[in-house]
């Protein structure tokens, strides 16, 4: 199977990590849409990374659901996610935060990279910043484990590590200053295991 889509872009980079940590073997296409929109077209009908390709052509979108078929694909033994109850509930909301910062984060860098210097519109950029600060702020404030669930690395600490490593290259404002400790130490602690280091985040 091919994963396409860089690593700079987050949601790519935790599938990467996620594949690697569940010993899935595949490829990659280090697509970037916003050089190639094209490709990313025929890859996506909305034409965005990651996409994952299967073996028999089939093309997976959405990084939660290529999430959700590399753990069905391992089994409920594997999973990065708890099978039930409220450690699963918690680790799914862990990852939706993690992911909605993401999702604003992206928004606001595209507000400013994207649009003409004179239509970027300061009181939507600062809306969006504040939903940044809103996520992070619940994240950091975690009962605190060496992971976000105690003991138990899961999904959660793949998506949280991965958010805050793109924050500090692409949106450097929202994490300046140290200000969430407790989410720098856990990206500290996750960059340094195998499965990130073998997907680094390219320069921009
Ligand atoms: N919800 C999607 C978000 C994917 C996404 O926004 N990817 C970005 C790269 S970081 C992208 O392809 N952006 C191009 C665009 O939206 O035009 C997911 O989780 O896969």
């Amino acid at each position: 199977m091919k994963l396409i889509g860089r690593n700079l872009s987050p949601y790519t980079r935790r599938v990467a990590i996620a594949m690697t940590l569940l010993d899935v073997p595949h490829e990659r296409e280090y697509l970037s849409v916003t050089a190639d929109p094209a490709r990313g077209l025929q890859v996506n009908p909305v034409g965005r990374v990651p996409v994952l390709e299967l073996d028999d052509g089939d093309r997976l979108i959405e990084s939660g659901a290529i999430l959700d078929y590399l753990m069905e694909l391992v089994g409920p033994a594997k999973s990065p996610v708890p099978p039930h109850g409220k450690a699963r509930r918690d680790c799914l909301r862990l990852m939706a935060i993690a992911s909605g910062v993401l999702d604003k984060a992206v928004a606001a860098i595209y507000e400013v990279r994207r649009r003409p210097a004179e239509k970027v519109h300061g009181p939507w950029r600062e809306h969006l910043l504040r939903q940044v600060e809103g996520g992070l702020s619940a994240l950091n404030d975690q009962p605190q484990g060496p992971w976000l669930q105690g003991e138990h690395f899961s999904m959660a600490d793949i998506s949280v590590a991965v958010t805050m490593s793109f924050l500090h290259v692409m949106l450097k404002e929202s994490v300046a200053d140290g200000r969430y400790g407790h989410l720098e130490g856990l990206r500290d602690r996750a960059e340094a295991l195998p499965a990130f280091r073998a997907h680094p985040l390219e320069n921009p």
